[in-house]
């Protein structure tokens, strides 16, 4: 791994391997909870990973074996609707870092050790993959500690490992070993701890060898109904960027800047 030049990252890591980046939540004394700083830094990060033409797979990740992500940092949870950056400000930059999960067109992986609590959980749900070592344990505590995700964190569980399921994560507030949460389809490998890393690079290096449209449209088509209109829209964004790329579509174009009738007639009317 080598760390991306450019940035300096207080509460993440941000380093690169062959098309794979790697965003790690580096706060390992809070067991990788987040504050709104640590949020910006992973979104300042994903988007980075996103506009480089070379990288195919970005794994989301907690430095060490202790954590993937602890979810928001309670000790700056204010009393003014979020959590409190170093001017005072609240946030709930949580939420707009799952769109931003959701939204990225390439697959982005969680690489779980250990805890995946609170938000931290969520943020796993939304990635497209989770590989998870034998030690990861996983769940949610919002109405033990007065707080819920009624958003993505209630509808996509339900979604991926079914409406009761997803009631007594949130209603229990309990908490899951690796191969239960297999077995609830919550994540899609469990490995031992020791192989967490080759089996994730694995999996990425599998997605780098197949066609980045189709996997593309796939997330897109994945996420398209439970995102409503902007989920069609972002399916819908694919089609337009394929249609830019065709003789047909750049006809059009073509004809507007050199001021004549556009000549669609060469074009086929598909049945
Ligand atoms: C994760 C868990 C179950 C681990 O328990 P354990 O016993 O292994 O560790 P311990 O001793 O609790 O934690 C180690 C240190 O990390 C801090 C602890 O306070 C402790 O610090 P010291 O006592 O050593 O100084 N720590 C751990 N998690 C923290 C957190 N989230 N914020 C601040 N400090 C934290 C256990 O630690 C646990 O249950 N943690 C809390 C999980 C939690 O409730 N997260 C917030 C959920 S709400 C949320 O994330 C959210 C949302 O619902 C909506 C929008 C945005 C965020």
């Amino acid at each position: 791994w080598t760390p991306v030049e450019g940035f300096t990252f207080t509460d993440i890591l941000y380093d690169r391997t062959d098309g794979i980046a790697r965003i790690s939540f580096n706060r390992p004394h809070v067991h990788n909870a987040f504050r709104p700083e640590t949020l910006e830094e992973v979104m300042k990060a994903l988007r980075h990973a996103r506009f480089d033409a070379s990288i195919g797979v970005i794994i989301l990740t907690g430095v060490g074996d202790k954590a993937f992500c602890s979810g928001g940092d309670q000790s700056v949870r204010g009393d003014n609707g979020g959590y409190k950056d170093q001017e005072g400000v609240h946030h709930l930059n949580a939420l707009d870092l799952q769109r931003e999960i959701r939204s990225c067109p390439k697959p982005v992986v969680a690489m779980v050790a250990g805890w995946s609590i609170g938000g931290g959980n969520v943020l796993q749900l939304l990635c497209d993959l989770t590989i998870a070592a034998d030690n990861a344990r996983f769940g949610q505590t919002g109405p033990k500690v007065g707080s819920f995700d009624a958003g993505f964190g209630a509808g996509i569980l339900a979604r991926t490992i079914g409406v009761k399921k997803a009631k007594e994560v949130w209603f229990m507030c309990r908490q899951y070993d690796a191969q239960q949460a297999l077995e609830m389809g919550w994540i899609n490998a469990v490995v031992p701890l020791s192989q967490l890393e080759d089996e994730t690079v694995a999996w990425c290096r599998r997605m780098l060898e197949l066609s980045p449209t189709a996997l593309r449209i796939l997330k897109t088509a994945f996420n398209a109904d439970s995102d409503g209109m902007s989920g069609i829209q972002e399916l819908a964004g694919n089609a337009t960027a394929l249609f830019y790329m065709t003789e047909e579509g750049q006809e059009g174009r073509n004809a507007f800047l050199e001021k004549r009738t556009p000549d669609f007639d060469r074009f086929p009317r598909r049945p």
